[in-house]
Order: C-alpha cells, then sequence, then structure tokens
C-alpha cells in the first residue's frame, strides 16, 4: 500500500492517522500538488492529494472516501460506529469539518493574490464559516472525549485534522492567525474544544502523523 501524500497536508493526515489506527503498513511518497512536477495528474482526474495505491493496483483519492474505502476493506479495529443514527451523527461532523477546511483554503488562495485584490467580503464570508463551523462542532462535542460515542471515529480524525491544521499553519505562518479566524482563535469559540483536541493529538496515531511546512508557490498557482 501506497499513499502519496503532502507534507503539511491535513487531508493526508487524517488518512495516516487512519492507517496507524488501524496497524496497516505503507509507504509514504510525498509529492506537492501545486508544483509543475506533480505526478497527482497521472493517479487522480481530480489532480488532487492524498492518494492511496493499494496492493493490488486500485487507486483511491478524497481524503474521506479513502476514509470510508479503508474501513471497507480493512473492517477492524472498526473506526466507524455500529448504529445507523451514531454513523449519521459523525457524517455531520464530517460536513462541518470539511466545510472549515474549504472555507480556511478559499482565505489562503485570496490571500496568495496581491493585496490590492483581496476581497474584505470574501474574507469576512469565509471567516464566518469557519467560526459557526468550529462553534458548531464544540456545541456538538460538549465535552466528551470522542465526537461520536465512546470511541474513536471518522468523526475525530475529520474535526481533528481541521483544528490540528488550524494550529500548525498559525505556528508556521503566524500572520495568518486573523485572516483565518478574525482573532480570538480557534479555542475561544467553545469551551471544551482544546481538551478534546489535546486527548486526540497525544494518540500515537496522532503523534506519528507528523506535518512539516514546505514552500509552495501560491502566487504562482493563481497569479
Ligand atoms: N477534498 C479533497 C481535498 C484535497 C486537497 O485539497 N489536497 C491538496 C493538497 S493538501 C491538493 O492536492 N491540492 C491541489 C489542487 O487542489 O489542485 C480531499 O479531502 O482529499
Amino acid at each position: 500500500m501506497k499513499l502519496i501524500n503532502a507534507k503539511p497536508s491535513p487531508f493526508g493526515r487524517k488518512v495516516v492517522i487512519a492507517l496507524h489506527e488501524k496497524g496497516i503498513p505503507f509507504e509514504m511518497q510525498w509529492d506537492i500538488p501545486w508544483h509543475e512536477d506533480t505526478c497527482v495528474g497521472h493517479w487522480n482526474p481530480l489532480q488532487q492529494l492524498p492518494i492511496l495505491i493499494a496492493d493490488d493496483g486500485e487507486t483511491v483519492y478524497e481524503s474521506s472516501y479513502i476514509l470510508e474505502w479503508l474501513e471497507v476493506r480493512f473492517p477492524s479495529p472498526a473506526l466507524v460506529p455500529q448504529t445507523a443514527d451514531a454513523r449519521l451523527a459523525m457524517g455531520r461532523f464530517r460536513v462541518l469539518a470539511v466545510g472549515v477546511m474549504d472555507a480556511i483554503v478559499r482565505i489562503n488562495f485570496e490571500l496568495a493574490r496581491p493585496a490590492q485584490q483581496h476581497s474584505g467580503k470574501w474574507l469576512s464570508r469565509h471567516q464566518r464559516k469557519i467560526s459557526g463551523g468550529i462553534q458548531e462542532i464544540g456545541r456538538l462535542i460538549d465535552g466528551r472525549q470522542f465526537a461520536v460515542g465512546d470511541s474513536l471515529s471518522h468523526a475525530d480524525l475529520e474535526v481533528g485534522s481541521v483544528l490540528g491544521h488550524l494550529d500548525f499553519l498559525i505556528q508556521e505562518i503566524p500572520a495568518l492567525a486573523a485572516p483565518l479566524l478574525g482573532g480570538g482563535g480557534w479555542r475561544s469559540l467553545h469551551p471544551c474544544l482544546s481538551q478534546y483536541v489535546a486527548g486526540l493529538e497525544a494518540r500515537p496515531s496522532f503523534c506519528k502523523a507528523t506535518r512539516e511546512m514546505v514552500k509552495i508557490d501560491f502566487q504562482g498557482v493563481v497569479g
């Protein structure tokens, strides 16, 4: 099994965490999908990472779908709850986390344009999505250790990867903190979230899923 991934990718990180949680051995191949020499077009018509290549050659892409695929092919230990209601609850966390991540990406690209082209309205629209999504995630988690039920599920991987990515971005690019969240930081958005994320980040699977910033020419992508 091979995972084609980008070093700072929050999308790749949730797949790496799932692979570690399930004890699936894999080889990592690093790529930068924004650069000319990327290999993504060869494996994924949507030209994005992460991409998982199974031992029989099957190619799987889109991080949330890769999680589903892993669950079907490697059901134990389960990262999806048993009951339909719990699976629906898990899906709601995925919707919120993916929506927040989408808003982060849109802000990132808006800021990659020349400063005189930045749209304040566009930035604040997406700040509202980030804050609203995180507040709702916090309200739904409501102080519990796991997002759904009493064990780790895809919901925690989805939420953990987006909140962990905010920490990572702010640590690596402190100037992004205010544009992303309008000040205050995500921990101020709900009192339970900080402890919840600390619990996830202490797991061996999260610790092993390290990230590293690489130099990416975003201006070259949108220019
Ligand atoms: N919805 C996709 C998003 C993946 C994504 O945006 N990956 C970035 C790398 S972190 C990428 O490959 N971007 C290149 C592009 O969108 O053209 C997923 O969850 O896998």
